[in-house]
């Protein structure tokens, strides 16, 4: 297996990462055997003096197979994937540290809901760019648009999700690994998009507290 995806960070990467090599093989395989049939057919049928040109019309039991065939790995794909999916953009696993995450020209705008978690209260705390979250507990991001449409990117997670403007979406992940990484925004939103750059903050258990406590002294 080929090895040149970004580490994994997440809980459920693993299984993604599954998926992607089994596409990746097939279209590979694909791609060369469309490529080669092309090749073989340049040098079979290559100009010669006196060969008549023969028409042909297609062939329609070979259109069925290879119809057929794509519609058939693309169903299994679809209902073999449909449970990690789910797992992923629909069902949410509880959890309680949330953040509001809100994409806007040209940086990703930080709402975290203080001790009482509640957003739009006193202790709310606001920075651009840098999300804080514990390692191994699920986070929840509220995620935004002020403007535009933005995408947030976090490829360690294998996590990629559009910001639209007037909607609010819910999504989670659960980080096992701390460390610093990057959060582009993946989505041309503007002439500064390239330097559109968030950084996501994962902190060990004790680390995280210190954090909490430096940001909420009072609490
Ligand atoms: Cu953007």
């Amino acid at each position: 297996m080929l090895d040149w995806l970004p580490p994994s960070i997440s809980t459920v990467g693993g299984e993604i990462d599954k998926f992607f090599y089994v596409i990746y093989y097939i279209t590979t395989v694909v791609f060369f055997l469309v490529a080669g049939t092309m090749i073989y057919f340049l040098i079979r049928y290559r100009y010669k003096e006196g060969r008549e040109v023969k028409y042909t019309h297609g062939n329609t039991t070979l259109e069925i197979i290879w119809t057929v065939v794509t519609l058939v790995a693309l169903i299994v794909l679809a209902l073999v994937s449909k449970p990690l999916w789910s797992k992923i953009k629909q069902e949410l696993p509880p959890s309680s540290t949330v953040v509001q995450v809100t994409g806007k020209q040209f940086n990703w705008e930080i709402l975290y809901p203080g001790p009482d978690g509640m957003f739009g209260t006193e202790d709310d705390y606001q920075i651009d760019n840098l999300l804080h979250v514990p390692v191994n507990q699920v986070v929840h991001i509220k995620l935004k648009a002020l403007d535009v449409i933005h995408s947030f990117f976090v490829p360690v997670l294998r996590l990629k999700q559009d910001a639209l403007p007037g909607r609010e979406i819910m999504m989670w992940f659960e980080a096992n690994k701390p460390g610093e990484y990057e959060i582009p925004c993946a989505e041309l939103c503007g002439f500064g998009h390239s330097g559109m750059l968030g950084k996501l903050i994962v902190h060990s258990a004790e680390d995280y507290d210190a954090w909490v406590k430096s940001t909420w002294p009072e609490n």
